[in-house]
């Protein structure tokens, strides 16, 4: 097991990974910008670092420094979070060149999902069900009309480095293909410096539905269950639940149990999720994650299981010790990202918090860095907090969440707690009515609606 674990990442999962590390009897230490050295993970951990000033290509993104920390301080492992470098994998080589351990997949893992063309390929391979498309990197518009006229349209464009909703276009006929294609991969070499796009069957209205996935790289894989992340803005995911409202136990198990053992032929290490479109009954995987995600307390909450504990021990060498046979999911569990940001506008909201009362109770869990007097930077992504709440059922998760929201006091800055206290109350969010494009459709419907 390791002796010292440098936590290369800020805010809330900062401080998760310290939490599992101490609790494994593992030291720690924390990395921060100069912004960041009030920070709580920096006031809990063993040792702290400061690897440079707010900008995170000169601290959280900035390598030499990370590496110098590890030097300076012993640490022989390095938990990325999610964000910042979680799915470098130059990162992960250059750390097992230093003989320090990366708590996360190989290498050759990262990179292979990563490049969505290949992670397609991937997933085909390994008996996952993709999206009716290209078979790799499309070169013009003419190649793309003859996949067209096999597939049909809409079409969905999208960038090979791309991922997150970025560098998509959408061609609903022939004649707007050529643009399509233009305009998509201009947008991926701007982005990515990478203009390879492929080709997919566009799905109008589906659901995202990811399943969480544990390997130990010694051939034993296990699937913990699914999470709906539907409701997106621009592609930010604010409100995830497990189990999906949509699937049923039989569609849970088998498509669990594809993807399980996809990452077992695979020798997938750690924790990863695989993310599917889900419509009309059918699963179509779009992309993998080869990270922590800011959702995984959602299945936490669900199956008990402490995720990022398994990922460390995973990493130092343990072999899986749960078997699928002994993975229960109970009950349904909710998460709410409280963004600090006008809750209609979205406009950042940074600054010092006046007064903080995070909510209590049985089955309420507030993940967050935050405290009383501290001073949000304006640098970095506005997460305040996760308000994660589990009941029996759906329904109590529903009740115990708008209880939770009502409790929750968070002044100084603007947040988004106000968009969650009406969704909670929402008809359609109550039964579980969403799809992809949901909640964007209520903001327009919000933002037009009169006084
Ligand atoms: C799609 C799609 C429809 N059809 N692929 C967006 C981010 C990236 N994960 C893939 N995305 C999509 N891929 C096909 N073939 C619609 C989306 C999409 C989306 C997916 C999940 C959650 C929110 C979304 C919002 C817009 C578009």
């Amino acid at each position: 097991m390791f002796d010292k674990i440098l936590i290369a990442n800020r805010g809330e999962i900062a401080l998760r990974i310290l939490r599992a590390a101490k609790e494994l009897g593992i030291a720690t230490v924390a990395v921060h910008s100069t912004a960041d050295s009030g920070a709580m993970h920096v006031k809990l951990a063993d040792e702290s670092v400061c690897i440079g000033p707010p900008p995170a290509k000169d601290s959280y993104l900035n390598i030499p420094s990370l590496l110098a920390a590890c030097e300076i301080t012993g640490a022989d492992a390095v938990h990325p979070g999610y964000g910042f470098l979680a799915e470098n994998a130059r990162f992960a080589e250059i750390l097992a060149e230093h003989n320090i351990a990366f708590i996360g997949p190989k290498p050759e893992h990262i990179r292979l999902m990563g490049d969505k063309i290949e992670a397609k390929r991937t997933a085909q391979r390994l008996g996952i069900p993709c999206v009716p498309g290209s078979a790799g990197a499309v070169q013009d518009a003419a190649e793309a009309e003859r996949i067209a006229a096999d597939i049909g349209y809409p079409l969905l464009v999208k960038a090979a480095a791309g991922g997150g909703g970025r560098g998509m276009k959408v061609a609903r006929s022939a004649a707007g293909l050529a643009d399509a294609m233009g305009t998509a991969k201009a947008e991926a070499k701007a982005a990515f410096g990478d203009d390879a796009v492929y080709l997919e069957k566009y799905l109008e209205k589906p659901r995202h539905i990811e399943i969480q996935v544990l390997g130990d790289g010694q051939g034993r894989a296990i699937h913990l269950g699914e999470r709906d992340c539907s409701l997106q803005r621009r592609h930010q995911k604010i409100w995830e639940e497990g189990p999906s409202p949509a699937l049923n136990a039989d569609e849970r198990d088998q498509i669990g149990r594809i993807v399980a053992k996809a990452m077992a032929d695979l020798g997938y290490i750690g924790v990863g999720t695989v993310e599917f479109l889900y419509e009309e009954g059918r699963f179509y995987f779009i992309e993998m994650n080869t990270r922590i995600q800011v959702e995984h307390p959602v299945t936490e909450m669900i199956t008990g299981i402490d995720l990022v504990n398994e990922q460390i021990r995973i990493a130092a060498g343990s072999p899986l010790t749960i078997a699928q046979k002994d993975v229960r999911l109970i009950g349904a569990a909710i998460e709410c990202r409280i963004n600090a940001e006008h809750a209609r506008t979205f406009t950042p909201s940074p600054g010092r918090i006046a007064y903080y009362h995070p909510p209590g109770g049985l089955g309420v869990r507030v993940d967050s860095a935050v405290y009383q007097g501290y001073v949000i930077p304006p640098f970095y992504d506005s997460l305040v907090g996760k308000l994660v709440v589990h009941g029996r059922t759906r329904n109590e998760a529903l009740l115990r969440l708008r209880r939770a929201l009502d409790e929750f006091i968070i002044d100084g800055v603007e947040t988004t707690l106000p968009l969650f206290r009406a969704l909670v109350r929402n008809a359609e969010i109550q039964n579980g009515q969403y799809d992809i494009h949901w909640l964007e459709n209520y903001l327009a419907a919000e933002a037009a609606a009169p006084g």
